[in-house]
């Protein structure tokens, strides 16, 4: 009997297409490129599973157009690249990648907070041009991160990281924002408090955002939050781009209305906002949060053990729409 076809869109660790081989005819993507979406369909006839690296869109239009589909796996833990709700009326299941990227993530949100608040790119850039040729009393003075208010938006399980970091490690009063409060027990562990949108805003020395990207969060932080910030804080987004409104947040760094940011992820990425790369007082990375090569392979290995869990016994490890088990299409 021949074996079920899998795609996967774009290039990845061979280990991870070498595993699916073993249960499933595969044709992968030998590039970084994302496959245009009239190239994805073309590649997705026949195909019974999807491996995605959280860019590849999967809606209505793509869904109807591969109806052997039965499964999309995401090799990310943010999923806005599939549009749940087609996937859930026609009985596809998606998959993430939570839990394994977790503590990387947190490192890399620590790091681009302290990068930021002490203006280590901004000073690195100054030494390279050569302009470093004296002490100044002040020079490149930043934010203290040690014992300011760190707050967070967003506090799921790499919020509650970034909290954890913040708080034992440099002694950061924490405060978050998020739908739902955490239980008393976490918040203890976090040493985190409760506080509103606006209050956050108002209060934190370093913003950071966690938050998943949701068309109810877009621009969750746009003109008039910025204009709630502090002069002096930080803002840093490791979570998606089109949570921040980036042409606002460009004009707030121009006009200092806040100190500084910390970006890895940008509206309409790869490309970045050309205000954006016109200002000093931003450190921006290319969407690598979760990048050490142990926690891509871990991500990697959890949406092939999604796949093959899910096509051969009928159980994904991590799905995202787990109502539409026992009704996935074909079964
Ligand atoms: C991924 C991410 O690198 O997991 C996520 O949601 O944003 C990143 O960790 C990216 O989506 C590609 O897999």
């Amino acid at each position: 009997m021949s074996k079920p076809a899998v795609l996967v869109a774009r290039a990845v660790f061979p280990e991870a297409v070498a595993r699916l081989a073993e249960h499933f005819e595969v044709e992968a993507n030998p590039a970084d490129d994302l496959w245009s979406k009239a190239e994805l369909i073309r590649r997705l006839q026949g195909k019974v599973g999807v491996f995605t690296t959280g860019s590849e869109r999967i809606d209505a239009e793509v869904l109807d157009a591969c109806p052997q589909l039965r499964i999309c796996a995401n090799m990310a833990v943010g999923f806005n690249n599939f549009d749940v709700d087609a996937m859930t009326a026609r009985g596809v299941l998606g998959t993430n990648a939570p839990d394994v990227l977790t503590e990387t993530t947190a490192d890399f949100g620590f790091a681009l907070l302290m990068a930021t608040a002490r203006r280590i790119t901004e000073s690195e850039h100054f030494l390279r041009a050569g302009q470093w040729t004296k002490w100044s009393f002040d020079m490149f003075a930043g934010a203290e991160v040690h014992g300011s208010t760190l707050g967070i938006l967003g506090m799921g399980r790499i919020g509650q990281g970034i909290a954890r970091r913040g708080a034992h490690g440099f002694g950061m009063k924490v405060i978050y924002h998020n739908r739902s409060r955490l239980s008393p027990e976490l918040e203890a562990e976090c040493k985190a408090t409760y506080v509103a949108k606006d209050e956050l805003l108002r209060t934190a020395d370093h913003l950071v955002l966690v938050l998943p990207y949701t068309p109810a969060n877009h621009h969750s932080i746009g003109a008039a939050e910025l204009a709630l910030m502090k002069p002096t804080a930080t803002l840093v987004n490791i979570a998606r781009g089109g949570i921040v409104d980036d042409a606002a947040l460009a004009q707030a760094l121009k006009d200092r209305r806040i100190a500084a940011a910390g970006l890895d992820v940008f509206e309409g990425e790869p490309k970045v906002h050309p205000d954006l790369l016109a200002v000093p007082n931003v450190v921006l990375t290319p969407h690598i949060a979760s990048s050490t090569i142990t926690t891509r392979r871990a991500m990697a290995d959890l949406a092939v053990d999604n796949l093959i869990a899910f096509l051969t016994t009928g159980q994904p490890r991590t799905p995202v729409n787990p109502q539409v088990l026992g009704r996935v299409r074909g079964q």
